[in-house]
């Protein structure tokens, strides 16, 4: 049968839509959405583990990874970027963002707010803010035994040199993180409701935890942790009703000495090199 222009049509829209979808299938691996305010840069892939791993105070880069991780029961972790692709909203021009999560058990929403200072001078300190909200929605008709994990690796200036210490508050629970290093500056996590467990940590231990397919729980130990490549990371531990939901607040701020930029350093100490060359020709 010779085909009719209409089943021609059908086959370039069927076409065309499956290449739709393997493009938006490839997209989701990668989603990387850019965050802007005054001094400030922060950069979030909604579609892998990388997470937030950007976030740049006058163009100095302090964070390596932050990201979420769940778990059902005692099921072993996962990442919230494999629960499903990120449905991506912008509000508040360039500086908020809103994810949503799904299955059909449970969604969760993460929505980020980003506050920079104003700029200032080389030898100064500035100043920068990210707050969080985190929903998690039981949207199944049974109680939802659930623990929710934040990871943290941030990088201040040398990333082998800082330390970090997790506080808690009145009723026991950890609320509270704080990595240094004494060159650069501090940043300042707190949350709200405070975490069942905390753990600070140097680069890998914390991560591989949440990787390694058994389900682990945070080692409660609130350090101060370093020198070192510093990380943390706090534990929620929930049970939530049939169609209801739990909320997480968290305020990160940065507070950052503000140093010249790498190519004026490199400059200046290219400069150093050929004045000692010319010192021992001259010599
Ligand atoms: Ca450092
Ligand atoms: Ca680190």
């Amino acid at each position: 049968m010779k085909p009719t222009q209409k089943n021609l049509t059908r086959k370039w829209i069927s076409g065309v839509c499956a290449a739709a979808a393997v493009l938006i299938a490839f997209t989701a691996s990668a989603q990387i959405i850019t965050l802007t305010d005054n001094n400030s840069v922060a950069k979030i892939d909604v579609g892998s583990q990388a997470g937030m791993n950007y976030w740049a105070v006058q163009g100095q880069n302090m964070l390596n990874q932050q990201w979420f991780w769940y778990r059902v029961g005692q099921n072993p972790e996962a990442s919230i970027d494999t629960i499903s692709p990120a449905t991506v909203t912008l509000f508040n021009g360039t500086r908020g963002l809103s994810t949503y999560y799904a299955n059909n058990l449970f969604g969760i929403r993460v929505d980020y707010l980003l506050s920079g200072g104003p700029f200032v001078g080389v030898g100064e300190q500035a100043s920068s803010d990210i707050g969080e909200t985190i929903t998690i929605y039981n949207t199944s008709s049974s109680p939802l035994e659930f623990s929710f994990f934040q990871y943290s690796d941030f990088n201040l200036g040398d990333p082998l040199n800082d330390t970090v210490q997790l506080g808690k508050n009145l009723r026991g629970l950890w609320n509270e993180a704080v990595q240094v290093d004494n060159l650069v500056g501090l940043t300042e996590t707190v949350t709200a409701p405070g975490a069942n467990h905390g753990e600070a940590g140097l680069y890998n231990a914390t991560l591989v935890k949440l990787n390694d397919g058994v389900a682990s729980n945070l080692s409660d130990v609130g350090g101060p942790v370093g020198p070192g490549d510093a990380t943390w990371a706090l534990q929620w531990d929930f049970l939530i009703n049939p169609g209801g939901y739990v909320t997480i607040s968290k305020d990160k701020y940065l507070n950052v000495r503000i140093v010249p930029e790498p190519g004026t350093v490199t400059l200046l100490a290219l400069g150093l090199a050929g004045l000692a060359i010319l010192r021992r020709r001259q010599g």
